[in-house]
Order: C-alpha cells, then sequence, then structure tokens
C-alpha cells in the first residue's frame, strides 16, 4: 500500500529547502536505542538539509506527547517518533493531522481509533524476531524450562516478539517478568525469576540489555550463563554479540537500529508530496555461537 505524501499547505519540500523536523525518541533505555539515535543524528544534519528538533523521553509517554504538541505549535514540517507503548496516543495523533503535520513511525507501532495516522512507519518486523527466536529454541532446546524477560510491557516489541515466540515454545514457559528493555531492571527480574523457578534452563529476552543483566544475575547464583542457563536474545548489539561469542548468549536475533539514512529519504519524499511505501521493513539477521571475535570487533554499533 502506498500513502500520498504531505498534505501540509505552504510547507517546504522544494528542492533545496531546509525540512524542518520535529522528532520524539523514547529514551537512551538501551545500547539499541542509543546506537539508533545516533545513526539518526548522523542523518538528518543541516548539510543534509535537515533543521532537527530531538527530544529524549526518558520511556515515559507524558514527555513524548508533550513533544509532540511542541512540534505542532512550532509549525514543523513532518513529525517523526518511536512510540514507548501501543496505546494512549489517539488525542494527539488527531492533533498532527488536523494540522496537517505527516507523521512518520519510527521503530515501534501504535494500536489506535485515528483514521489513517501516519504516512510511513519505518522498523524491524517484531514479530518476525520472535518467531525466528522460537525456532531456534524448538530446534535446539525442545524440552527447555523457559523463563520469558519482557520488554517495556504494552510495547511493540514486546507484544510481537511475546506472541510470536510463544505461538511455538509457549507450552514450555514457565514464568514472565518485565525487565523494561534495561540491563538493571533484567538483573532484578532475573534475580527473582531464580528465586522462583529454580528449574529453569533458557531465558528468551525481548533484548540484549536484560540478557546482559541476567548474566549478572545468574554468575551471582553461581550458575553458568550459556550453559546451565541457556539465553536467547534480540538486538544484536557489539555487547550482546561479544557476550555470544563469551558463549554466555547461545543465540541472538538482529534487530537492525541503523535506517537514520532510509529515514531522511522518506522524509525528504513525504515533504516533497511523493508517494511513499506504507511500510518499511528493516532487514534482521541472526547470530550464534561461531561467530567470530573478528565479527564482532567489526560490527558498526
Ligand atoms: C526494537 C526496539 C527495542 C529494542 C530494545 O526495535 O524498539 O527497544 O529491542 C529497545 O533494545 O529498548
Amino acid at each position: 500500500l502506498s500513502a500520498c505524501g504531505s498534505s501540509k499547505s505552504g510547507g517546504s519540500g522544494a528542492e533545496g529547502d531546509t525540512i524542518v523536523v520535529g522528532y520524539s525518541q523514547l529514551g537512551a533505555e538501551s545500547g539499541w536505542r542509543t546506537a539508533n539515535t545516533e545513526d539518526i543524528k548522523k542523518h538528518l544534519t543541516a548539510e543534509n538539509g535537515f533543521d532537527l528538533t530531538f527530544v529524549d523521553a526518558q520511556q515515559k509517554q507524558e514527555n513524548q506527547i508533550k513533544a509532540l504538541r511542541d512540534f505542532i505549535s512550532q509549525d514543523v514540517d513532518i513529525v517523526a517518533f518511536s512510540p514507548v507503548v501501543e496505546t494512549g496516543w489517539d488525542d494527539v495523533l488527531q492533533e498532527l493531522k488536523d494540522a496537517e503535520i505527516p507523521v512518520i513511525l519510527v521503530d515501534r507501532s501504535v494500536d489506535t481509533t485515528v483514521e489513517d495516522p501516519y504516512v510511513a512507519h519505518i522498523g524491524s518486523d517484531m514479530a518476525a524476531e520472535g518467531k525466528m527466536a522460537g525456532e531456534w529454541v524448538q530446534e535446539n532446546f525442545p524440552n527447555a524450562k523457559i523463563f520469558e524477560l519482557q520488554g517495556t510491557m504494552g510495547s511493540g516489541p514486546q507484544v510481537d516478539r511475546e506472541a510470536a515466540f510463544d505461538a511455538i515454545m509457549g507450552d514450555n514457559v514457565i514464568g514472565k517478568a518485565t525487565g523494561n528493555f534495561t540491563r538493571a531492571e533484567g538483573k532484578t527480574a532475573m534475580e527473582a525469576a531464580l528465586q522462583a523457578y529454580p528449574d529453569m534452563d533458557l531465558v528468551f529476552s525481548h533484548n540484549d540489555d536484560m540478557g546482559l543483566g541476567a548474566i549478572e544475575a545468574i554468575e551471582a547464583a553461581g550458575k553458568k550463563p550459556g550453559t546451565d542457563i541457556a539465553i536467547v536474545t534480540v538486538d544484536g548489539v557489539k555487547d550482546g554479540l561479544q557476550a555470544l561469542v563469551d558463549k554466555k548468549f547461545n543465540y541472538v536475533v538482529e534487530c537492525n537500529p541503523i535506517f537514520g539514512e532510509q529515514l531522511g529519504e522518506l522524509m525528504k519524499k513525504v515533504v516533497a508530496g511523493e508517494e511513499v511505501e506504507k511500510n518499511t521493513v528493516v532487514e534482521d539477521k541472526t547470530f550464534d555461537q561461531t561467530i567470530t571475535q573478528e565479527e564482532v570487533d567489526a560490527r558498526p554499533y
């Protein structure tokens, strides 16, 4: 499906005009998010024709909504945001639509009643990531007793990765808890899980950072991560792939945060009123313990 471009009258968009962008980033909670932010800022630069206002919401939805409303009052040419959770955006999405400011949804998803709430989405297929993780576990640890470390509750990646993974391995999941996509909260959730589920022998973590926290908790409990308790994660940031080389992770599904250039091109087309793809899916691959130190060292993030 392709969507028509910006309907904003009088906005810039003629070749060479600077595009005024309002960007609401959800936070700086993980290595993935940091890499994503760095890449966006690397491409949405003045020399590339952008005037970028980039606001970090510290993982709070009310901060994102405030930033989006500020962008409306600043009458920016285009807005992009990565919603911390899927719901609660109806009012501000309607206000953006009424202001005729085109919206690009980045990375995460929204669940809204607003008609046609955004011009385009760019990001990974989170369900595919959960499916790849589930298929690998089914193949390699079919009888595992699985504990699931959930991302931020109600976020697209938590909902989609969990549903797809559980569709394959749900009968083996003995417990779940959220670590909110952060290393510290992943460690805390894992400490409690090790007490509650002493017979777990595999963790499916919705991102690397919580998996790295789980490693700390497992080692503190005198067990070997990757051996006594296998760990399967999503993201593929450098620290996660290092854990794979160190045999503390067993399988990592990539979620590629590097799409700042594609995002910039998409914005230029939207502001110029060109037709754009409704959904640009960022390609993800997978990594297992055959990965080499040289490959990890060569990773860009
Ligand atoms: C996925 C992204 C998730 C990452 C986490 O695209 O939204 O949010 O998997 C990050 O590391 O916190």
